[in-house]
Protein backbone atom coordinates (compact mmCIF):
# COMPACT_ATOMS: atom_id res chain seq x y z
CA UNK A 1 0.00 0.00 0.00
CA UNK A 2 0.98 3.33 -0.82
CA UNK A 3 2.64 5.84 2.00
CA UNK A 4 2.40 9.12 1.95
CA UNK A 5 4.38 12.58 3.09
CA UNK A 6 1.40 14.67 5.56
CA UNK A 7 1.88 18.19 6.43
CA UNK A 8 -0.50 19.55 9.27
CA UNK A 9 -1.05 23.26 9.15
CA UNK A 10 -2.19 24.75 12.10
CA UNK A 11 -0.66 21.94 13.78
CA UNK A 12 -0.30 23.70 17.41
CA UNK A 13 -4.11 24.53 17.48
CA UNK A 14 -7.53 22.83 19.15
CA UNK A 15 -7.79 21.24 15.55
CA UNK A 16 -4.47 20.77 14.55
CA UNK A 17 -4.10 18.81 17.73
CA UNK A 18 -6.86 16.19 16.72
CA UNK A 19 -5.92 16.25 13.07
CA UNK A 20 -2.48 14.72 14.09
CA UNK A 21 -4.28 12.15 16.83
CA UNK A 22 -6.48 11.23 13.86
CA UNK A 23 -3.61 10.28 11.61
CA UNK A 24 -2.07 8.14 13.72
CA UNK A 25 -5.36 6.20 15.34
CA UNK A 26 -7.53 5.86 12.13
CA UNK A 27 -4.28 4.38 10.46
CA UNK A 28 -3.66 7.27 7.54
CA UNK A 29 -0.99 5.44 5.53
CA UNK A 30 1.97 7.95 6.24
CA UNK A 31 5.43 7.90 5.27
CA UNK A 32 6.38 11.09 7.31
CA UNK A 33 4.58 14.01 9.33
CA UNK A 34 5.36 17.53 9.49
CA UNK A 35 3.88 19.91 11.72
CA UNK A 36 3.42 23.15 10.61
CA UNK A 37 2.48 26.56 12.48
CA UNK A 38 3.44 30.04 13.24
CA UNK A 39 7.17 30.97 13.59
CA UNK A 40 5.75 31.67 17.42
CA UNK A 41 5.55 27.71 17.87
CA UNK A 42 8.69 27.15 15.46
CA UNK A 43 10.75 24.05 17.35
CA UNK A 44 8.55 23.18 19.69
CA UNK A 45 8.04 19.64 20.52
CA UNK A 46 4.31 18.10 20.05
CA UNK A 47 4.25 14.34 21.78
CA UNK A 48 1.27 11.93 20.54
CA UNK A 49 0.87 8.11 20.90
CA UNK A 50 4.67 8.19 22.14
CA UNK A 51 5.91 9.86 19.37
CA UNK A 52 8.24 13.42 19.74
CA UNK A 53 7.47 15.54 16.54
CA UNK A 54 8.92 18.99 16.20
CA UNK A 55 6.49 22.11 14.89
CA UNK A 56 8.04 23.89 11.84
CA UNK A 57 7.26 27.29 10.36
CA UNK A 58 4.73 27.76 7.88
CA UNK A 59 6.46 29.12 4.58
CA UNK A 60 5.54 28.96 0.83
CA UNK A 61 8.36 26.07 0.82
CA UNK A 62 6.68 24.17 3.28
CA UNK A 63 4.87 22.07 0.48
CA UNK A 64 8.31 20.44 -1.70
CA UNK A 65 7.72 16.60 -1.33
CA UNK A 66 4.37 16.56 0.70
CA UNK A 67 1.51 14.67 -0.62
CA UNK A 68 -1.41 15.48 1.52
CA UNK A 69 -1.65 18.43 3.51
CA UNK A 70 -4.64 18.82 5.96
CA UNK A 71 -4.94 22.71 6.90
CA UNK A 72 -6.55 24.15 10.20
CA UNK A 73 -4.70 27.77 10.49
CA UNK A 74 -7.73 29.64 9.84
CA UNK A 75 -8.76 31.36 6.07
CA UNK A 76 -6.26 33.58 5.95
CA UNK A 77 -3.06 31.15 6.27
CA UNK A 78 -4.94 28.94 4.00
CA UNK A 79 -5.89 31.65 0.78
CA UNK A 80 -2.10 33.11 1.50
CA UNK A 81 -0.24 29.91 1.04
CA UNK A 82 -3.03 27.39 -0.86
CA UNK A 83 -1.59 28.23 -3.92
CA UNK A 84 2.08 27.80 -3.56
CA UNK A 85 0.74 24.25 -1.88
CA UNK A 86 -1.39 22.91 -4.91
CA UNK A 87 1.62 24.21 -7.46
CA UNK A 88 3.82 21.78 -5.24
CA UNK A 89 1.44 18.96 -6.69
CA UNK A 90 -0.10 18.50 -2.85
CA UNK A 91 -3.65 17.83 -1.92
CA UNK A 92 -5.01 20.01 0.20
CA UNK A 93 -7.97 18.95 2.83
CA UNK A 94 -8.56 22.47 4.20
CA UNK A 95 -10.72 23.35 7.22
CA UNK A 96 -11.03 27.25 7.04
CA UNK A 97 -14.12 28.49 5.52
CA UNK A 98 -12.28 30.67 2.73
CA UNK A 99 -12.83 27.89 -0.28
CA UNK A 100 -16.17 26.39 0.93
CA UNK A 101 -18.51 27.83 -1.34
CA UNK A 102 -16.09 27.52 -4.71
CA UNK A 103 -17.26 26.11 -7.46
CA UNK A 104 -13.97 24.60 -8.26
CA UNK A 105 -13.60 23.03 -5.08
CA UNK A 106 -15.49 19.95 -3.73
CA UNK A 107 -17.03 20.44 -0.19
CA UNK A 108 -17.38 16.65 1.25
CA UNK A 109 -19.55 14.99 3.93
CA UNK A 110 -17.89 11.85 3.52
CA UNK A 111 -20.88 9.55 4.21
CA UNK A 112 -23.05 12.56 2.07
CA UNK A 113 -21.35 13.20 -1.24
CA UNK A 114 -18.00 11.35 -1.50
CA UNK A 115 -18.46 11.26 -5.03
CA UNK A 116 -17.79 15.26 -5.36
CA UNK A 117 -14.07 14.48 -4.64
CA UNK A 118 -13.38 13.27 -7.98
CA UNK A 119 -14.06 16.94 -9.14
CA UNK A 120 -11.19 17.75 -6.69
CA UNK A 121 -8.53 20.61 -8.48
CA UNK A 122 -6.12 20.25 -5.55
CA UNK A 123 -8.12 21.32 -3.06
CA UNK A 124 -11.03 19.82 -1.07
CA UNK A 125 -13.20 21.83 1.52
CA UNK A 126 -14.03 20.43 4.90
CA UNK A 127 -17.36 21.98 5.99
CA UNK A 128 -18.27 24.13 9.20
CA UNK A 129 -18.51 21.94 12.24
CA UNK A 130 -22.47 22.67 13.03
CA UNK A 131 -23.30 22.01 9.01
CA UNK A 132 -21.08 18.58 9.21
CA UNK A 133 -23.31 16.96 12.28
CA UNK A 134 -26.58 18.14 10.65
CA UNK A 135 -25.74 17.09 7.18
CA UNK A 136 -24.41 13.28 8.46
CA UNK A 137 -27.58 13.26 11.05
CA UNK A 138 -30.44 14.18 8.36
CA UNK A 139 -28.95 12.08 5.37
CA UNK A 140 -30.95 9.09 5.49
CA UNK A 141 -33.72 10.81 6.11
CA UNK A 142 -33.01 13.07 3.44
CA UNK A 143 -32.91 9.31 1.56
CA UNK A 144 -35.42 7.93 2.52
CA UNK A 145 -38.18 10.83 3.24
CA UNK A 146 -37.11 13.67 1.34
CA UNK A 147 -36.11 17.24 3.18
CA UNK A 148 -37.92 20.50 2.27
CA UNK A 149 -36.69 22.38 5.29
CA UNK A 150 -34.52 22.55 8.36
CA UNK A 151 -34.99 24.75 11.47
CA UNK A 152 -32.19 24.16 13.74
CA UNK A 153 -30.64 25.68 17.03
CA UNK A 154 -27.00 24.73 17.69
CA UNK A 155 -25.21 25.05 21.20
CA UNK A 156 -21.55 25.24 20.25
CA UNK A 157 -18.95 25.05 22.06
CA UNK A 158 -16.40 27.43 23.06
CA UNK A 159 -13.75 24.99 21.75
CA UNK A 160 -15.17 25.76 17.94
CA UNK A 161 -13.45 29.02 18.45
CA UNK A 162 -9.85 27.68 19.19
CA UNK A 163 -7.84 27.19 22.18
CA UNK A 164 -7.94 31.03 23.22
CA UNK A 165 -11.81 30.54 23.86
CA UNK A 166 -11.22 27.08 25.83
CA UNK A 167 -8.78 29.32 28.09
CA UNK A 168 -11.17 31.88 28.00
CA UNK A 169 -14.16 29.79 29.91
CA UNK A 170 -11.27 28.12 32.14
CA UNK A 171 -10.52 31.41 33.31
CA UNK A 172 -13.75 33.28 32.85
CA UNK A 173 -15.22 30.13 35.48
CA UNK A 174 -12.52 30.86 38.03
CA UNK A 175 -12.80 34.48 38.28
CA UNK A 176 -16.94 33.90 39.17
CA UNK A 177 -16.58 31.93 41.40
CA UNK A 178 -14.04 34.09 43.10
CA UNK A 179 -16.26 36.98 43.28
CA UNK A 180 -14.15 38.60 40.36
CA UNK A 181 -15.66 40.37 37.49
CA UNK A 182 -14.62 37.54 34.67
CA UNK A 183 -12.86 39.35 31.94
CA UNK A 184 -13.95 38.83 28.22
CA UNK A 185 -11.45 38.91 25.37
CA UNK A 186 -11.89 36.08 22.74
CA UNK A 187 -15.96 35.67 22.44
CA UNK A 188 -18.35 36.18 20.76
CA UNK A 189 -15.89 35.12 17.58
CA UNK A 190 -15.94 37.67 14.61
CA UNK A 191 -16.92 39.76 17.89
CA UNK A 192 -14.64 42.72 16.72
CA UNK A 193 -16.21 45.60 18.67
CA UNK A 194 -17.38 43.93 21.94
CA UNK A 195 -16.67 40.63 24.05
CA UNK A 196 -18.95 39.32 26.58
CA UNK A 197 -18.64 36.46 29.00
CA UNK A 198 -19.54 33.06 28.12
CA UNK A 199 -18.92 31.44 31.85
CA UNK A 200 -22.80 30.99 33.05
CA UNK A 201 -23.90 32.51 29.89
CA UNK A 202 -25.25 32.22 26.47
CA UNK A 203 -24.09 34.73 23.13
CA UNK A 204 -26.29 34.30 20.63
CA UNK A 205 -23.48 35.31 18.33
CA UNK A 206 -20.77 32.77 17.03
CA UNK A 207 -18.64 34.46 13.69
CA UNK A 208 -20.05 38.25 12.39
CA UNK A 209 -23.35 39.06 11.77
CA UNK A 210 -24.60 40.14 7.77
CA UNK A 211 -26.30 43.21 8.51
CA UNK A 212 -28.30 42.94 5.65
CA UNK A 213 -30.59 39.94 6.40
CA UNK A 214 -30.10 39.72 10.12
CA UNK A 215 -28.29 36.36 10.29
CA UNK A 216 -24.88 35.21 11.77
CA UNK A 217 -21.91 34.19 9.20
CA UNK A 218 -22.32 30.65 10.92
CA UNK A 219 -25.91 30.26 10.58
CA UNK A 220 -25.39 31.51 6.70
CA UNK A 221 -22.81 28.59 6.71
CA UNK A 222 -25.40 26.36 7.57
CA UNK A 223 -28.27 27.82 5.06
CA UNK A 224 -25.36 27.88 1.82
CA UNK A 225 -23.00 24.56 2.95
CA UNK A 226 -25.83 22.41 3.50
CA UNK A 227 -27.27 22.89 -0.18
CA UNK A 228 -23.84 22.65 -1.63
CA UNK A 229 -22.80 18.98 0.15
CA UNK A 230 -26.38 17.50 -0.79
CA UNK A 231 -26.57 19.37 -4.18
CA UNK A 232 -30.10 19.60 -3.78
CA UNK A 233 -32.48 22.94 -2.51
CA UNK A 234 -32.57 21.83 1.40
CA UNK A 235 -33.82 25.18 2.92
CA UNK A 236 -32.11 25.79 6.53
CA UNK A 237 -33.54 28.28 9.41
CA UNK A 238 -30.40 28.29 11.85
CA UNK A 239 -29.82 30.06 14.90
CA UNK A 240 -26.62 29.69 16.39
CA UNK A 241 -25.46 30.22 20.18
CA UNK A 242 -22.54 29.58 21.74
CA UNK A 243 -22.79 27.54 25.39
CA UNK A 244 -20.55 27.57 28.26
CA UNK A 245 -19.64 23.58 26.67
CA UNK A 246 -15.95 22.93 26.68
CA UNK A 247 -16.14 20.74 24.00
CA UNK A 248 -19.07 19.02 21.65
CA UNK A 249 -21.79 20.96 19.85
CA UNK A 250 -25.31 19.66 20.06
CA UNK A 251 -28.48 20.69 17.83
CA UNK A 252 -32.29 20.95 18.12
CA UNK A 253 -33.56 19.97 15.00
CA UNK A 254 -36.64 20.09 13.21
CA UNK A 255 -37.12 18.44 9.87
CA UNK A 256 -40.15 18.75 7.74
CA UNK A 257 -40.28 16.21 5.63
CA UNK A 258 -41.28 15.57 1.87
CA UNK A 259 -43.07 12.50 2.61
CA UNK A 260 -45.13 11.52 5.43
CA UNK A 261 -42.79 9.81 8.43
CA UNK A 262 -43.45 6.32 9.29
CA UNK A 263 -41.95 6.71 13.39
CA UNK A 264 -40.28 2.83 13.53
CA UNK A 265 -38.79 3.36 9.96
CA UNK A 266 -37.32 6.81 11.34
CA UNK A 267 -35.65 4.67 14.20
CA UNK A 268 -34.20 1.70 11.94
CA UNK A 269 -33.30 4.54 9.22
CA UNK A 270 -31.04 6.38 12.30
CA UNK A 271 -30.21 3.46 13.79
CA UNK A 272 -28.43 2.23 10.59
CA UNK A 273 -26.96 5.36 9.00
CA UNK A 274 -22.96 5.64 8.78
CA UNK A 275 -21.24 7.78 11.15
CA UNK A 276 -24.29 7.73 13.74
CA UNK A 277 -24.62 6.66 16.82
CA UNK A 278 -28.73 6.32 17.58
CA UNK A 279 -28.43 7.31 21.38
CA UNK A 280 -32.22 7.20 22.68
CA UNK A 281 -33.74 5.40 25.59
CA UNK A 282 -36.52 7.26 26.91
CA UNK A 283 -37.42 5.18 29.74
CA UNK A 284 -33.77 4.54 30.96
CA UNK A 285 -32.81 7.87 30.58
CA UNK A 286 -30.66 7.70 27.70
CA UNK A 287 -29.93 10.89 25.17
CA UNK A 288 -26.52 11.85 23.72
CA UNK A 289 -24.53 15.28 25.78
CA UNK A 290 -21.37 16.75 24.84
CA UNK A 291 -18.79 15.64 27.84
CA UNK A 292 -20.35 11.45 27.12
CA UNK A 293 -18.60 11.39 23.72
CA UNK A 294 -15.08 13.47 23.76
CA UNK A 295 -12.88 12.67 21.20
CA UNK A 296 -15.01 10.73 19.74
CA UNK A 297 -15.86 10.45 16.12
CA UNK A 298 -19.21 10.09 15.47
CA UNK A 299 -22.74 12.04 15.18
CA UNK A 300 -24.80 10.83 18.44
CA UNK A 301 -28.30 11.45 18.05
CA UNK A 302 -31.47 11.17 20.57
CA UNK A 303 -35.02 12.74 22.19
CA UNK A 304 -36.11 11.67 18.13
CA UNK A 305 -39.81 12.64 17.81
CA UNK A 306 -42.69 13.10 15.49
CA UNK A 307 -44.15 16.71 15.81
CA UNK A 308 -47.19 17.07 17.42
CA UNK A 309 -49.20 18.10 14.44
CA UNK A 310 -47.55 17.14 11.73
CA UNK A 311 -47.14 13.95 10.24
CA UNK A 312 -44.08 15.61 7.87
CA UNK A 313 -42.26 16.79 10.99
CA UNK A 314 -39.13 15.34 13.06
CA UNK A 315 -37.72 16.65 15.81
CA UNK A 316 -34.22 15.47 17.11
CA UNK A 317 -30.94 16.39 19.57
CA UNK A 318 -27.70 15.70 17.74
CA UNK A 319 -24.08 15.88 19.70
CA UNK A 320 -20.49 15.38 18.14
CA UNK A 321 -17.20 16.68 19.52
CA UNK A 322 -16.84 19.22 16.93
CA UNK A 323 -13.21 18.87 16.64
CA UNK A 324 -13.65 15.37 15.77
CA UNK A 325 -16.21 14.91 13.30
CA UNK A 326 -16.45 18.65 12.80
CA UNK A 327 -13.15 19.09 11.93
CA UNK A 328 -10.44 16.84 12.21
CA UNK A 329 -11.54 13.46 12.29
CA UNK A 330 -13.73 14.63 8.95
CA UNK A 331 -10.82 15.78 7.37
CA UNK A 332 -8.88 12.64 7.70
CA UNK A 333 -11.53 10.67 6.32
CA UNK A 334 -11.80 12.56 3.46
CA UNK A 335 -8.16 11.69 2.97
CA UNK A 336 -8.98 7.92 3.81
CA UNK A 337 -11.68 8.38 1.45
CA UNK A 338 -9.80 9.28 -1.65
CA UNK A 339 -7.47 6.52 -1.16
CA UNK A 340 -10.54 3.58 -1.00
CA UNK A 341 -11.74 5.45 -4.64
CA UNK A 342 -8.45 5.75 -6.15
CA UNK A 343 -7.63 9.31 -6.00
CA UNK A 344 -5.16 9.93 -3.78
P1 LIG B 1 -6.63 27.66 17.07
O1 LIG B 1 -6.74 26.73 18.20
O2 LIG B 1 -6.59 29.12 17.34
O3 LIG B 1 -5.33 27.25 16.20
C1 LIG B 1 -4.84 28.04 15.16
C2 LIG B 1 -3.64 27.37 14.48
O4 LIG B 1 -3.22 28.16 13.38
C3 LIG B 1 -2.43 27.23 15.41
O5 LIG B 1 -1.73 26.05 15.09
C4 LIG B 1 -1.59 28.44 14.99
O6 LIG B 1 -0.20 28.29 15.23
C5 LIG B 1 -1.83 28.45 13.50
N1 LIG B 1 -1.47 29.75 12.95
C6 LIG B 1 -1.93 30.97 13.31
N2 LIG B 1 -1.30 31.93 12.61
C7 LIG B 1 -0.43 31.30 11.78
C8 LIG B 1 0.53 31.74 10.83
N3 LIG B 1 0.72 33.05 10.57
N4 LIG B 1 1.26 30.82 10.16
C9 LIG B 1 1.10 29.52 10.43
N5 LIG B 1 0.22 29.03 11.33
C10 LIG B 1 -0.53 29.91 12.00
O7 LIG B 1 -7.83 27.49 16.04
P2 LIG B 1 -8.71 26.16 15.67
O8 LIG B 1 -9.95 26.13 16.47
O9 LIG B 1 -7.82 24.97 15.68
O10 LIG B 1 -9.21 26.52 14.19
C11 LIG B 1 -8.36 26.63 13.11
C12 LIG B 1 -9.16 26.66 11.80
O11 LIG B 1 -10.04 25.56 11.70
C13 LIG B 1 -10.02 27.89 11.57
O12 LIG B 1 -10.01 28.16 10.20
C14 LIG B 1 -11.39 27.44 11.96
O13 LIG B 1 -12.39 28.20 11.34
C15 LIG B 1 -11.35 26.02 11.44
N6 LIG B 1 -12.35 25.17 12.05
C16 LIG B 1 -12.43 25.04 13.38
C17 LIG B 1 -13.37 24.19 13.92
C18 LIG B 1 -13.44 23.97 15.33
O14 LIG B 1 -14.39 23.32 15.78
N7 LIG B 1 -12.48 24.49 16.11
C19 LIG B 1 -14.20 23.48 13.12
C20 LIG B 1 -14.10 23.62 11.77
C21 LIG B 1 -13.17 24.47 11.25
P3 LIG B 1 0.50 28.96 16.55
O15 LIG B 1 0.18 28.06 17.71
O16 LIG B 1 1.94 28.94 16.17
O17 LIG B 1 -0.09 30.32 16.69
N1 LIG C 1 -16.15 31.22 13.67
O1 LIG C 1 -15.08 26.62 10.31
O2 LIG C 1 -16.30 30.48 16.14
O3 LIG C 1 -16.15 28.34 9.58
O4 LIG C 1 -16.98 28.46 16.52
C1 LIG C 1 -15.95 27.21 12.82
C2 LIG C 1 -16.18 27.62 14.12
C3 LIG C 1 -15.87 29.47 12.11
C4 LIG C 1 -15.66 27.69 10.49
C5 LIG C 1 -16.52 29.34 15.79
C6 LIG C 1 -16.10 29.89 13.40
C7 LIG C 1 -15.82 28.14 11.85
C8 LIG C 1 -16.26 28.95 14.40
Amino acid sequence: MKKYNVAIVGATGAVGSEMLRCVLEFNFPYESIKLLASARSAGKTISQNGIDFVVEELTADSFEGIDVAFWSAGGSISEKYMDAAVKAGCVNIDNSSHFRMDPNVPLVVPEVNSEALRDHKGIIANPNCTTIMMCSAVNRIEEVFGIEKITVSTYQAVSGAGVAAMDELYAQSRDVLDGKEPIAKVLPSGGDKKHYPIAFNCIPQVDVFNLENGYSKEEMKMVNETKKIFGKDIKVNATCVRVPVLRGHSESIHIQTKKPLDMPLVFEVLANSTGVHLYDDLANQIYPMPTAFIGDEMVHVGRVRQDLFSDHGLNMWAVSDQLMKGAAYNSIDIGLKMIEMGIL
